[in-house]
């Protein structure tokens, strides 16, 4: 298919054809981990699988295709493909990173990449002065968390874009909380489109895994000899439960939406309820950057309960019964957590609360239920 395909398309058709073998419609899952050669090199295209599989390959056509890049790569995990970009750079390089973003990248960066000689600057991305201002020589990249983990804070991705054009700077984004079908980097300027596919991506809460996805040539040959040198690659199994997963992005994604306005809504509106961060509100700080980027404004969402600490936050969020309290996020079932002492306790208390993740802080991934069920459910947690 030369056509290029609207996106409700490509997350079925993207890079997919019929299997070569039996017109499978859905690649098989090539449980191998070789393939039979004639004679040294004379294979049919694989010759062993960290390098390359046929079911891990039609999942990186789907994810190029979804994010309408040239070249996807898939990895064990969402930390996977991060470190794999953190490869690209030498001791003495420094990094520009949204100082509000997922526990897990943070500590990649701090506790794993600053021991190798990278230096790492955690800005206020909603001003790019901050940006600009935090570079200098030896910059090399910028990364990006838009919508960030958990605050919910939109960053102006063509605006850090241009940025990153004038200082000859990669910019990488992270786009697990959008999706593709909200927004997409690449087409905003970005150079890396990272993904924890974990999360809407497979949709399913059924698998780990990881993705980048890019358009320069030099670049994506670079990520995949660090993707085959380093080898955090996924299993066929993973990519086949990934590739199932995006074929209804489009069609979950939408209902998130519904369901997290909703939910946003009626907790806005609720008297024990002090604050509720969700970029679909023209209250938000970053309302029209998002109304620019974005489709539309998603289904996760963060809210403080009034004069709860955190033993009270604890509380609501034990109380829920058809969300789970669960780490994670983007799947088909609603899930609550509590970002200071789950998703975000990697990162000292001092420096969370710098970016408002405080002890009371709930955050919500608003899954595809009927949303009158999940409203009932605040409804009897919060009290
Ligand atoms: O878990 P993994 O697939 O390795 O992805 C890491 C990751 C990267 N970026 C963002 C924005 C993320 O939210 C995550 C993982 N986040 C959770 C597990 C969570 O509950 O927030």
């Amino acid at each position: 298919m030369n056509k290029k395909l609207r996106f409700n398309t490509a997350t079925i058709h993207g890079g997919q054809s019929p299997d070569p073998a039996y017109g499978a419609v859905m690649p098989p899952i090539y449980q191998t981990s070789t393939y039979a050669q004639i004679t040294p090199g004379g294979h049919k295209g694989f010759e062993y699988s960290r390098t390359h599989n046929p079911t891990r390959q039609a999942l990186e056509k789907s994810l190029a295709s979804i994010e309408d890049g040239q070249h996807g790569l898939a990895f064990a995990s969402g930390l996977a493909a991060m470190d794999a970009v953190m490869k690209l750079l030498s001791p003495g390089d420094e990094i520009i990173s949204t100082n509000d973003l997922y526990g897990g990248s943070y500590r990649l960066f701090t506790k794993i990449f600053e021991g190798f000689g990278l230096k790492f600057h955690f800005v206020a991305m909603n001003n790019l002065d901050h940006v600009e201002a935090a570079i200098n020589s030896n910059t090399k990249l910028i990364w990006v968390e838009t919508p960030t983990n958990p605050m919910m804070n939109i960053v102006d991705i063509k605006g850090i874009s241009q940025i990153a054009k004038k200082h000859k700077l990669l910019l990488a984004v992270d786009n697990t909380f959008a999706s593709p079908y909200l927004q997409q980097p690449l087409n905003l300027g970005a150079d890396i489109v990272m993904h924890s596919a974990t999360k809407y991506l497979a949709g399913h809460s059924d698998v780990v895994l990881g993705s980048l996805v890019v358009n320069d040539q030099k670049l994506a040959n670079r990520l995949s000899f660090i993707q085959n040198a380093s080898g955090a690659v996924p299993g066929p199994m993973d990519s086949f439960l990934t590739l199932r997963g995006i074929k209804t992005l489009h069609v979950r994604l939408q209902r998130h939406c519904e369901n997290g306005k909703a939910v946003a809504h009626y907790l806005a509106a609720h008297p024990k309820v002090e604050m509720v961060y969700w970029p679909g509100f023209d209250s938000h700080p970053n309302h029209e950057v998002a109304k620019k980027q974005m489709r539309d404004f998603g289904g996760m969402l963060s809210f403080i309960p009034k004069g709860a600490d955190h033993a009270a936050a604890i509380k609501i969020i034990e109380n829920l019964k058809v969300f789970t309290l669960a780490e994670s996020l983007g799947g088909v079932e609603s899930l609550a957590g509590h970002p200071a002492s789950m998703t975000h306790a990697s990162i000292p208390k001092e420096e969370r609360e710098k970016s408002g993740v405080v002890d009371s802080l709930i955050r919500l991934s608003v899954g595809i239920e009927d949303a009158q069920d999940l409203i009932d459910d605040l409804e009897q947690a919060i009290g």
